[in-house]
């Protein structure tokens, strides 16, 4: 059977509390990208980077999952084995609502890796840039996220999924973000049917098959059943 395939981003995880980036008010508006999301922001200043996620990993340890996480858990228990679900999200909303192997292309908020040996391991609730990693000790520890310029994690998973899709959505994410941008032409080449359902527009609007614009908690169970 044809994969479903789902991509979600930061608009899904909106009505749990979590702020978007790139919308009124989103984290981009408060905090410059170049100095919290890039490894030349990271080697800068570590401490003001660590407060940052410090800061979204409390805020998201409070967040509950809403109903778009909940029907797409719904759905891949449903479908067991052919839905994939890959997120641009550094939180867990996907897990606490049941869903399972979940592709974090951006990381996690809950882990951390050490930048001297590439060890990865349990985040603590609040970090510092010189607590010593529990491999090697260096003391290198930096969130386990991907900033712009490094590399997305799973990528050839993500292909492979992708190639085998017979259906493609991409849900509250506004396609500025490559490669995930991407992801819906790389879909449609492979044959598969594609879905927007966000909000508003995205940049990649023009690139889907079908749309559908409102909340997620809305939209998204609608379309699931
Ligand atoms: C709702 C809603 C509700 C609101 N209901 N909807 C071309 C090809 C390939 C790469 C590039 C390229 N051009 C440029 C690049 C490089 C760069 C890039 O894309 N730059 C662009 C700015 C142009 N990409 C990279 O650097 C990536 N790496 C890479 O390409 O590697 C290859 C390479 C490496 C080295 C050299 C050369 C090549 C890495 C990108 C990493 C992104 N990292 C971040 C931070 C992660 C950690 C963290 O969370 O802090 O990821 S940035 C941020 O953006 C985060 C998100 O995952 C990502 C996407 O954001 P998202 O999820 O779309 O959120 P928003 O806010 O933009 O949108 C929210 C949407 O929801 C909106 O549409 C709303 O309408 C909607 N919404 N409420 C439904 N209730």
């Amino acid at each position: 059977m044809d994969k479903i395939v789902i991509l979600t981003g930061a608009g899904i995880s909106a009505e749990s509390g979590l702020g978007t980036f790139r919308d009124k008010d989103g984290l981009w508006t408060r905090y410059p990208i170049e100095d919290v999301a890039t490894p030349e922001g990271f080697a800068r200043n570590p401490a003001l980077v660590h407060d940052f996620y410090n800061q979204r990993r409390a805020h998201a340890a409070q967040a509950t999952p809403n109903a778009a996480h909940d029907a797409l858990a719904r759905l891949q228990a449903e479908y067991a084995g052919t839905v994939v679900i890959v997120t641009q999200n550094v939180d867990h909303l996907h897990e606490a609502a049941g869903a399972r192997d979940v592709i974090h292309m951006h990381g996690q908020l809950a882990r951390a890796l050490c930048d001297a040996c590439d060890h990865r391991w349990d985040a603590a609730a609040v970090m510092a840039p010189d607590d010593p990693c529990p491999a090697c000790h260096a003391p290198a520890t930096r969130p386990d996220v991907v900033w712009f310029g490094e590399f997305p994690y799973h990528m050839e998973d993500i292909a492979d999924h992708l190639a085998g899709a017979g259906l493609f959505a991409a849900i509250g994410t506004s396609g500025n973000v490559y490669p995930a941008a991407g992801f819906v032409q790389e879909a449609a080449q492979a044959g598969a049917h594609t879905v927007e359902l966000n909000l508003e527009p995205s940049a990649t609007v023009s690139d889907f098959a079908e749309t559908r614009f409102g909340a997620a908690t809305q939209i998204v169970p609608d379309w699931v059943e």
